[in-house]
């Protein structure tokens, strides 16, 4: 027992001694007093502020962003207008380019149009004859007829047709002569008709009539004395034309002539009073004599001749 007692109270205190080992109760006690409350306050303290330092970094984050924002906006604000000015440069350059690719076209052009080139009065002219009904562009415009229908008044006659003949194309059996689209002339006691919008004039020998577009149409007179056969007829017609053979004429007749010759052509009308003593001469020169644009008025104009 005494040795049970003397191991116990031994283990004991080696056991107090191993669970305590740093010295008395009291002085333990206090020392976990004043741990406890450090701990406390240290564990508080630090929170706060690291939350406060964090807000802080995080300001200053976000206003590091906001400028440095705020300097790329304002360099891309200052770049656009830069980008344009360059734009506007380089656009000029390519004008000028091209600019300069046309002119060297149309001198191509030029060049190549060595041949003789209309004059500008008959560039403008309309030439063209889209319902081929005869009449060119020019003369519908003249008598008012429909450019695209050969019949303008669906009578079954061809606008030229209506023309030759002394028709108004525009409405069903009315003549031309007494109409708006033309009047009449009286020149060495002739009369002929001639469209309303030329004007017509004379030096007592030659008649005139400006197409005012560039072509001439004129009306003369000779007279013979002595009476003359038909084979005569032809050195009379030389005369006038020594560049005329009879190979270039051909024998026609008018209303009011029998005996009338024209060019092949059809520029140029003969026409021989019943007695032959007198030549008329009616002669067109057109501004281009490979396409005479006013054919269709002249060949009106020497039917309309009246004695
Ligand atoms: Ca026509
Ligand atoms: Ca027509
Ligand atoms: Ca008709």
């Amino acid at each position: 027992m005494i040795l049970k007692n003397y191991m116990q109270n031994n283990f004991m205190q080696g056991f107090k001694k191993q669970i305590q080992p740093q010295g008395s109760a009291v002085p333990s006690e206090e020392s976990q007093k004043i741990h406890i409350m450090p701990g406390k306050f240290q564990l508080s303290g630090p929170k706060k502020g690291n939350k406060l330092f964090l807000i802080l970094i995080l300001l200053l984050v976000i206003l590091f962003i906001t400028l440095v924002g705020l300097a790329v906006l304002y360099k891309s604000a200052w770049s656009q207008p830069a980008g344009i000015v360059n734009n506007v440069n380089i656009a000029p350059i390519e004008n000028i380019n091209t600019n300069t690719d046309t002119n060297i076209d149309a001198n191509v052009n030029l060049d190549t149009s060595d041949s003789p080139s209309p004059s500008p009065s008959a560039e403008a002219l309309d030439f063209s004859d889209l319902d081929n009904d005869g009449l060119t562009g020019e003369e519908e415009k003249i008598f008012s007829t429909n450019a695209n229908s050969p019949d303008t008044d669906s009578d079954g006659y061809r606008d030229e047709e209506e023309i030759l003949l002394g028709y108004d194309p525009r409405w069903k059996d009315k003549n031309l002569e007494g109409s708006d689209l033309v009047n009449v002339y009286n020149f060495l006691d002739v009369d002929l008709l001639y469209p309303v919008s030329w004007q017509a004039t004379d030096n007592g020998l030659i008649a005139s009539f400006d197409t005012k577009k560039s072509d001439v149409i004129t009306f003369t007179q000779t007279s013979f004395e002595q009476n003359m056969d038909r084979a005569d007829l032809m050195n009379v017609i030389q005369i006038d034309d020594p560049m005329i053979f009879e190979s270039d004429l051909e024998e026609t007749k008018t209303k009011n002539y029998e005996t009338v010759y024209k060019t092949n052509n059809g520029l140029k009308y003969y026409f021989f009073s019943n007695d032959l003593r007198k030549m008329l001469i009616l002669s067109y020169e057109p501004a281009d004599i490979q396409s005479p644009i006013y054919l269709s008025v002249f060949q009106m104009m020497a039917n309309s001749l009246t004695l």
